[in-house]
C-alpha cells in the first residue's frame, strides 16, 4: 500500500513548459513536448513533475498572471493535450503538481475586468481597492518588480494593490467568496486527477487591514510593505480553511512558495497536526548572495539601498547556517523542501559551483551531493541534471523576463553603464534559468524546436548547447545525468537519507560543508563537499581514523577507486565531495 506521506521519499522535477520542448515548431515549448519526454524523466528516476503555470494568460509574467484558471494557454496546447499528457504520466507512474497562482490574477481575468467597472460591482471586493490621499497612492509600498504597489484606475478614481506588476492585481482573501472560488479551481483540477499544487507566494495572501505605511531605506524610492503582507495576520486561518475544505479530501502533496518565511512560519505551516501544507520553499539560502533582505522595491541600487541586483559573494558559513537551522528545526515537526534552482534563480553550477569546462561537471555533482543527502524532498529544475549554466546574451534586447527588462529600463534611467547592467544581469537575471532545454548538440536550437529557419525560440538557446546537452549526457556514463540518477536511486533504498537525523560537522570551516545523517542505532552517513576550487584539508585525525577503519564509500564525484586509496579522507581536491 502506498504510504500517506509518499511525497517524503519522492523527488520532484520542475518543468518550465515554455522552455522545455517545442513539438510544433512555433518556438514555444508545449504540453505535447512534455508528453514526448516522459521516458527521459522516468529514466532520470524522478517521481513527481511540477509544471510552472499552463493556464490561459496574457504572459506578462510568463503565466504567473492567469486570465482563466480552467483553460490551457493556447501556445501550450489544448485541454485534450493536457488529458493525454496526464494519462501518459499515470501510465509512467509519474505524479503531477500544478502551479496554483492565487495571490493575484491577471488584470485581464473577468473578475478584475468586472471589479474595475464600478464601486458597487459585485466583483469590486475581489481585489484590494483604496482611495488615494492628495493625488497620491494609499501608501508608498513598492512592488516586487519595480514601481509602486498601487496603480490608479480612472474609471472609479481609486487605486488597486499589486505586490508584483500592475498586470497582477492581488486578490482580496478577506472576501469569503474569493476563497470559495479558489477552492472551486482547486477541486476542479484535483477531480481531473492531478496530485497536488505548488502555491505561488502563498504567504502573501493575508494583508494587514488599512495597509499601514512601511519603512523607507536611504536611497529607496518606495517603502517596504512586506511586514504588512508577508506572513500576514490571517495566513494560517486561510490555509487551515483550505485544508479543511479541499486538501484533506485528497491524497495529494502541497508545497507553498514562501519568500520571507522563516523557521517559525515553516513549522506552523508544515507541522501535520496543524493541517495546513506539506512543505514550503524557503528563500533564506537563496537570498544570501544579494541584498534582497533590505528592500522589496527599488530595482536599482541607490545610496544604502540594496536589493537583488546588488550581488554579494557567497559566504559558505552562512549557507551552512541556514540549512542547519531548517534541518534541525523541522526535524520531527514539519518537512523541508530542498532546492538549488527554479525558474526564478540563476543556475546553481554558475552560481555556487564553477561553470568552466574544467570544473563544471565535478562541481555540479558536488552540489547535487550536498543537497540530495539532506532531510526533505529534493527538487530538480529542468537542465540542472545536465549541468546547464547561466547565459550571457550579447544585447539587452535578448532578455525576456519582466523583472529583468524593468531593471534594465530603470538602470538606464539611473545612468548605469551598459557594462555594469550586463555584468549584474549575467549573474542575477531570471532568464539564466529560462533559456531552452538543451536536448542535442547537433540539431539547430539545441533540438528545442523544429529544424525550421524561420521560427526562432521565444528566447535564445544558450550557445553552449553544443557541449552541454541531453544527448551527450546520455552517452557518457560519467555524466551529471547518471550521477543524479544515482542520487535519486539511493534515496529510495536508504531510509536514513529520508528519515535520519541531521547534524553539522566542522561548522566554522569556510570551504567544506560537512554533515552527518544518523539513526539512534549508530548507523550514520557523513557527507562532505568542498565548495572551493582549491585543495582543502580538515584537521580532524579522529574522524579520519574512523573513516579509514569503518568508512564505506557510498558515492563520490571523483573516481571511486582513487578515493579508497586516500591516505587522508579529509584532504579535499577541488570541488571534491564524498559520502
Ligand atoms: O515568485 C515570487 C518571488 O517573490 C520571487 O521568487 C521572485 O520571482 C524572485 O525573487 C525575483 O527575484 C513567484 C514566481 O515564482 C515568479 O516567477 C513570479 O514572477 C512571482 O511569484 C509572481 O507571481
Ligand atoms: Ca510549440
Amino acid at each position: 500500500a502506498q504510504s500517506k506521506l509518499w511525497w517524503q521519499d519522492s523527488v520532484v522535477y520542475q518543468i518550465y513548459p515554455r522552455s522545455f520542448l517545442d513539438s510544433n515548431g512555433d518556438g514555444i515549448g508545449d504540453l505535447n513536448g512534455i508528453t514526448m519526454k516522459l521516458d527521459y524523466l522516468k529514466k532520470l528516476g524522478v517521481d513527481i513533475l511540477w509544471l510552472s503555470p499552463i493556464y490561459d494568460s496574457p504572459n506578462y509574467d510568463n503565466g504567473y498572471d492567469i486570465r482563466d484558471y480552467f483553460q490551457i494557454m493556447t501556445e501550450f496546447g489544448t485541454m485534450e493535450d493536457f488529458d493525454r499528457m496526464l494519462e501518459e504520466m499515470k501510465r509512467y507512474q509519474l505524479k503531477l503538481i500544478m502551479d496554483l497562482v492565487v495571490n493575484h490574477t491577471s488584470d485581464e481575468h473577468p473578475w478584475f475586468v468586472e471589479s474595475k467597472k464600478s464601486k458597487n460591482n459585485p466583483y469590486r471586493d475581489f481585489y484590494h481597492w483604496a482611495p488615494g490621499t492628495d493625488g497620491k497612492p494609499p501608501n508608498q509600498w513598492g512592488a516586487a518588480f519595480g514601481g509602486s504597489a498601487w496603480t490608479y484606475d480612472v474609471i472609479t478614481g481609486e487605486y488597486f494593490l499589486h505586490t508584483f506588476t500592475p498586470k497582477q492585481p492581488d486578490l482580496n482573501w478577506k472576501n469569503p467568496t474569493v476563497r470559495e472560488e479558489v477552492y472551486k479551481i482547486m477541486r476542479w483540477w484535483l477531480n481531473k486527477g492531478v496530485d497536488g499544487f505548488r502555491m505561488d507566494v502563498i504567504n502573501f495572501i493575508s494583508k494587514v487591514p488599512d495597509y499601514p505605511e512601511g519603512n523607507t531605506y536611504e536611497g529607496g524610492a518606495y517603502s517596504d510593505g512586506r511586514p504588512y503582507f508577508v506572513n500576514g495576520p490571517r495566513l494560517h486561518e486561510y490555509l487551515q480553511e483550505m485544508h479543511e475544505k479541499v486538501l484533506r479530501h485528497y491524497n495529494i502533496v502541497t508545497v507553498g512558495e514562501c519568500p520571507g518565511a522563516h523557521m517559525h512560519e515553516a513549522e506552523l505551516i508544515t507541522n501535520p497536526s496543524r493541517k495546513e501544507l506539506d512543505m514550503i520553499f524557503t528563500f533564506e539560502h537563496m537570498d544570501i548572495d544579494g541584498g534582497r533582505q533590505e528592500t522589496f522595491a527599488s530595482l536599482v541600487h541607490r545610496g544604502n539601498c540594496e536589493n537583488k541586483w546588488t550581488p554579494k559573494l557567497l559566504d559558505l558559513r552562512e549557507l551552512k547556517h541556514h540549512f542547519t537551522i531548517w534541518q534541525k528545526g523541522l526535524f520531527g515537526k514539519g518537512w523541508n523542501s530542498l532546492y538549488w534552482n527554479n525558474h526564478d534563480q540563476p543556475r546553481i553550477v554558475s552560481r555556487w559551483g564553477n561553470d568552466s569546462s574544467q570544473y563544471r561537471v565535478i562541481s555540479a555533482k558536488m552540489l547535487g551531493t550536498c543537497l540530495h543527502f539532506l532531510c526533505g524532498t529534493p527538487y530538480v529544475y529542468q537542465g540542472e541534471e545536465i549541468g546547464m549554466t547561466n547565459v550571457r546574451f550579447t544585447s539587452l534586447a535578448e532578455y525576456r523576463d519582466i523583472e529583468t527588462t524593468n531593471f534594465h529600463r530603470d538602470a538606464i534611467q539611473c545612468g548605469l553603464s551598459l557594462e555594469e547592467i550586463m555584468a549584474v544581469t549575467f549573474v542575477k537575471s531570471r532568464d539564466n534559468a529560462r533559456t531552452p532545454m538543451q536536448w542535442s548538440g547537433s540539431l539547430i536550437h539545441g533540438g528545442f524546436t523544429n529544424d525550421t529557419i524561420n521560427v526562432k525560440p521565444w528566447i535564445e538557446v544558450n550557445p553552449n548547447y553544443k557541449e552541454i546537452n541531453v544527448e551527450t549526457a546520455l552517452n557518457d556514463s560519467n555524466s551529471i545525468f547518471y550521477y543524479y540518477q544515482k542520487l535519486i536511486q539511493l534515496r529510495k533504498v536508504m531510509p536514513i537519507i529520508v528519515h535520519g537525523n541531521y547534524d553539522i560537522l566542522h561548522e566554522d570551516n569556510e570551504y567544506i560543508f560537512m554533515y552527518k545523517r544518523f539513526f539512534e542505532d549508530n548507523h550514520e552517513i557523513i557527507v562532505a563537499c568542498n565548495f572551493s576550487q582549491q585543495p582543502v584539508t580538515i584537521d580532524d585525525s579522529s574522524l579520519n581514523e574512523r573513516l579509514q577503519q569503518n568508512g564505506q564509500l557510498l558515492i563520490s564525484n571523483y573516481n571511486n577507486d582513487n578515493i579508497n586509496q586516500k591516505s587522508n579522507w579529509l584532504d579535499f581536491r577541488a570541488y571534491e565531495s564524498w559520502v
